[in-house]
């Protein structure tokens, strides 16, 4: 990982999960880091404990609600000079509510997956992409396999997702006459905090999600994060699909 180091990474929803392992994996690997996310008691105390760990490098904290276009695109343009030239965008930020079936699923659950995992994504994209061709930079979009195959009662989500990798796509394409590279990775079952955001908090229900399987930890896609951000600058990682073994889908588990 040695061409990470002096860079400047910036990640959305660094607070937990997926995005708070790849603070502490670039940290460890010598980048600075601009983290983001809603709560900011959480991203004051990653930020602190990251320093103590890791004192040669550079971290800040941004509050930043990805659904608020005018909150991103302040907090891009007063980040400090230090942090101005991002090199790595980590597009982390994401949720799903509730496991309803289309009918069913409130308008609030809607705009709120909509707003966050499309949305948002691709507010922070436009808000950085202009740094991003000036450093060579690399876009990382944290898909799903919810993006590749869709299942019942998680119509919204799966949306989503296939629209991250639909921009994606059309991103590669856009920047194609630039340095600037873009990967997606899709993941299967994380033991996150995301089960519990999408059970609106019932902790029985998010652990059952992962019952009679080792699900991936955030560690594992924060690894995979790192890897394609660190390969030589002719190299591009399009998409990465990864499951806890004993998932073949979004659907086909096999629980002892
Ligand atoms: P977590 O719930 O642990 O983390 C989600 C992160 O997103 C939090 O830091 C949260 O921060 C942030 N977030 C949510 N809404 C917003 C918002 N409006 N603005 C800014 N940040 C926001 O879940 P994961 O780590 O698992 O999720 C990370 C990504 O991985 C998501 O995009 C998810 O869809 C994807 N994913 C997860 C899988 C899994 O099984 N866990 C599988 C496949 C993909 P805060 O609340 O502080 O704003
Ligand atoms: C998370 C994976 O299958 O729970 O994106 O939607 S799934």
């Amino acid at each position: 990982y040695s061409r990470l180091r002096n860079k400047n990474v910036f990640i959305t929803g660094a607070t937990s999960g997926i995005g708070q392992a790849c603070a502490y994996n670039y940290a460890h690997a010598g980048a600075n880091l601009i983290i983001s996310g809603r709560r900011t008691e959480r991203l004051e105390a990653i930020s602190n404990d990251i320093k103590s760990k890791y004192p040669s490098i550079k971290v800040i904290y941004t509050e930043l609600d990805v659904r608020n276009k005018s909150q991103i695109d302040k907090a891009v343009s007063a980040l400090p000079k230090d942090f101005k030239n991002v090199d790595i965008l980590v597009n982390n930020a994401g949720l799903v509510i509730g496991l309803d079936k289309l009918v069913d699923t409130k308008v609030e659950d809607i705009d709120t997956m909509i707003d966050t995992n499309v949305k948002g994504l691709v507010y922070v994209t436009q808000a950085i992409l202009p740094t991003l061709k000036r450093t060579q930079g690399h876009i990382v979009n944290i898909g799903s396999i919810a993006g590749e195959n869709a299942y019942p009662n998680g119509s919204i989500y799966c949306a989503s997702k296939h629209a991250v990798r639909a921009i994606t796509q059309s991103l590669r394409c856009e920047l194609i006459d630039t340095d600037v590279r873009i990967t997606e990775i899709n993941p299967g079952m994380v033991e996150t905090e995301f089960s519990v955001v999408r059970f609106r908090g019932d902790e029985a229900k998010a652990k059952d999600v992962y019952r009679g399987i080792e699900p991936l930890k955030a560690q594992d896609i924060a690894e995979l994060v790192l890897f394609s951000t660190s390969r030589p600058k002719h190299v591009e990682i399009a998409t990465m699909t990864v499951f806890p073994h004993g998932q073949a889908s979004a659907t086909l588990t096999h629980r002892k």
